[in-house]
């Protein structure tokens, strides 16, 4: 990425609410992406309580489950805007694929972090306004096949991630667009962009990985720290245990027999 484009990418961030990134992953690793995202359909759709319906299904914690998910927070380009808007120790907060099956209607506009992050239910004091002032988390989605506008690629609404409300109106809205992108490519929002995936027309499910990151001192979506497998957090090198949110661990002893880089207390105060 020349420095022109990384200027460009945090310009449409700034204005738009979101940009693409094309070329992240080479078509060989979007290859082997899509072969273990069905492989692992099959393993686990038919899990008691398995997050699979008619439209389209989820699968979680994917960095454990194929060696080509661990690239997806070793990029040094896409890690570089990330950590522009959400500061060097930037903490993963998922890492789950979600695909959605031909026949799927559009999934309705929405922003994220309503589960733990600031679109999370708000106070009577706060009037339906969300924190739109800051950048405080994105969503960060692998396209494993190409975005089309018939295969339920996602529709966003440019710039509605500085509009303060919590009411996003239902069905159309004026500016909204399909965004088309190549395979590989990283289709990147602020949380608070109105989006949603579209209406799928096609014939083959589309595939996508999203990897949504968050400020260090905002909760995950999902407690990577405690996810990774051993080996995946060793492979990830000196970065992991920031990357996977170990070292933003509260402390669970006094502060003084802490190690805040591993996240768990001294050898000594084990
Ligand atoms: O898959 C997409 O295009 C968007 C998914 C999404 O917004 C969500 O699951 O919250």
């Amino acid at each position: 990425m020349t420095e022109r484009e990384f200027e460009d990418h945090v310009l449409c961030m700034k204005m738009n609410g979101f940009t693409v990134l094309p070329g992240m992953l080479t078509p060989g690793e979007c290859a082997e992406a899509q072969s273990a995202l069905e492989r692992l359909t099959d393993e686990e759709r038919d899990l008691p309580g398995a997050p699979v319906g008619a439209h389209g299904m989820q699968v979680y914690n994917l960095m454990n489950k194929a060696r080509v998910f661990e690239r997806v927070y070793q990029i040094p380009p896409l890690l570089r805007v990330i950590r522009h808007f959400l500061g060097d120790d930037a903490v993963l907060s998922s890492v789950q694929a979600h695909i959605v099956f031909p026949g799927a209607p559009d999934q309705g506009l929405h922003s994220d972090g309503s589960q733990t992050g600031p679109n999370r239910a708000l106070a009577d004091v706060d009037e339906d306004r969300r924190i739109t002032s800051h950048v405080l988390a994105f969503n960060v989605v692998f396209c494993i096949s190409d975005y089309t506008r018939q295969n339920g690629a996602t529709r966003i609404v440019p710039g509605s991630h500085r509009i303060d409300t919590r009411s996003i109106p239902t069905g159309r809205v004026p500016g909204e667009m399909v965004v088309e992108a190549e395979r590989g490519s990283v289709v990147m929002f602020n949380i608070s962009t109105w989006h949603g995936s579209s209406e799928h027309t096609g014939d083959s499910p589309r595939y996508a990985v999203m990897t949504p990151w968050r400020r260090r001192w905002l909760r995950a979506e999902v407690d990577l720290g405690r996810m990774v497998h051993p080996d995946v957090l060793d492979r990830a090198g000196e970065e992991g245990p920031t990357i996977f949110g170990i070292s933003a661990r509260e402390p669970t002893v006094d502060r003084w027999k802490w190690d805040w880089s591993k996240g768990e207390p001294k050898p000594e105060w084990q």
